[in-house]
């Protein structure tokens, strides 16, 4: 299952408690004050994992508490400090307070970065710290401070640098797979992908893209139609966007327009990306009207195959030139 928003909370622990103790030996008839203090609450933190690539294990837990620091004692012992907790996340895992979900707290990217949600709280001072000329034998010591608490919402955006779109069963699955070593389902239906697939498409060179293939889209999907527009949110952060069109339809140019209407309809910005247009299979299309059609989409368009493969190599090299004049 592919989860990609879930709430959860994090509870750091609190820190332990000073104590109030005095020092006891044979000969000493009133020793001083020895409470050491409480050791510190363990924080809760998140931390990248490339292995991972949902938010599907925190959908079944909803709870994380990092432990207590324990209490100090005598002899000046401080407690000892409580076991944090690390919640492994994919990368492209955006967290937000659920009480403000317009503040970014943090975007979690690379593997093994690490972001601290709840600090625990401080240990309490024990006796020791009160002592003073005027009073040799304080009785007093503090308590340890709570833990931080939080409600998060944690919302994966997967972390490509071009994003597939198009209608539903207009080949973005196959143009994936015939250019990465990717294994999307690939069926004669529409809406075979119903979650997010990554390949990493090879340019030679030691150069490489990650390309994102989404659901498809259908007109009306920003009210919801189909699987409605949530998915978008895994191409909101590719840099460049490869629209694929069915070119043996009637009409691939409105097929576009109706596209990017939808995309605005979930965030303007996405209309603002790069982008390349794949007219796809035209190996089903007579080749007047393939030149046709280059014609009016202009240099940005290519005609491809993922049944042939034509004009894959073109394509590839085309996303690869956009991302390095956008890069
Ligand atoms: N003739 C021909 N068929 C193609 C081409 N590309 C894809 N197909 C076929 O079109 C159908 C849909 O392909 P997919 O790659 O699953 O399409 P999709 O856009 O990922 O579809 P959804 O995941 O449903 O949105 C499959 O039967 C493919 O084999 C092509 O270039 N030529
Ligand atoms: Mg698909």
């Amino acid at each position: 299952m592919f989860v990609d928003l879930v709430e959860i909370e994090v509870e750091a622990g609190d820190g332990g408690n000073g104590v109030v103790s005095f020092h006891r030996a044979k000969n000493i008839a009133k020793g001083g004050p020895d409470g050491g203090d409480g050791g510190r609450g363990g924080d809760v933190a998140f931390k990248v994992d490339d292995n991972l690539m949902t938010l599907m294990d925190l959908k079944y837990r909803r709870k994380y508490a990092a432990e207590r620091g324990a209490d100090g004692s005598g002899g000046q012992k401080t407690g000892k400090d409580g076991k944090a907790v690390i919640v492994r996340v994919p990368p492209g895992t955006t967290i937000y307070d659920t009480q403000d979900r317009e503040n970014l707290l943090f975007d979690l990217v690379d593997d093994g970065q690490q972001f601290v949600a709840v600090k625990g709280g401080r240990g309490g001072k024990g006796n020791v710290h009160f002592k003073s000329p005027t009073n040799q034998a304080p009785r007093e010591a503090t308590p340890g401070r709570q833990g931080e608490k939080k409600t998060l919402l944690l919302e994966l955006r997967l972390i490509a640098d071009v994003g597939l779109v198009g209608y539903p069963n207009a080949g973005k699955s196959t143009t994936l797979a015939v250019t990465s070593q990717a294994k999307p389902k690939i069926a004669s239906y529409p809406f075979t992908t119903l979650a997010p697939n990554l390949g990493i498409v090879e340019l030679g060179n030691y150069k490489s893209f990650r390309m994102a293939d989404i659901p498809g889209i259908i007109e009306g999907a920003s009210r919801g139609k189909g699987l409605g527009l949530s998915f978008l949110r895994h191409i909101m952060r590719t840099r460049v966007l490869l629209f694929i069109l069915d070119a043996s339809e009637p009409n691939p140019g409105e097929a576009l327009s109706l596209l990017q209407k939808e995309l605005a309809g979930f965030d303007w910005r996405l209309n603002e990306k790069p982008y390349v247009v794949a007219l796809n299979k035209i190996d089903l299309v007579p080749p007047d009207r393939i030149d046709e059609m280059k014609i009016s989409f202009g240099p940005d368009c290519i005609t491809t195959s993922g049944v042939t493969k034509a004009g894959i190599d073109e394509l590839k090299r085309a996303l690869g030139e956009k991302l390095e004049l956008y890069d």
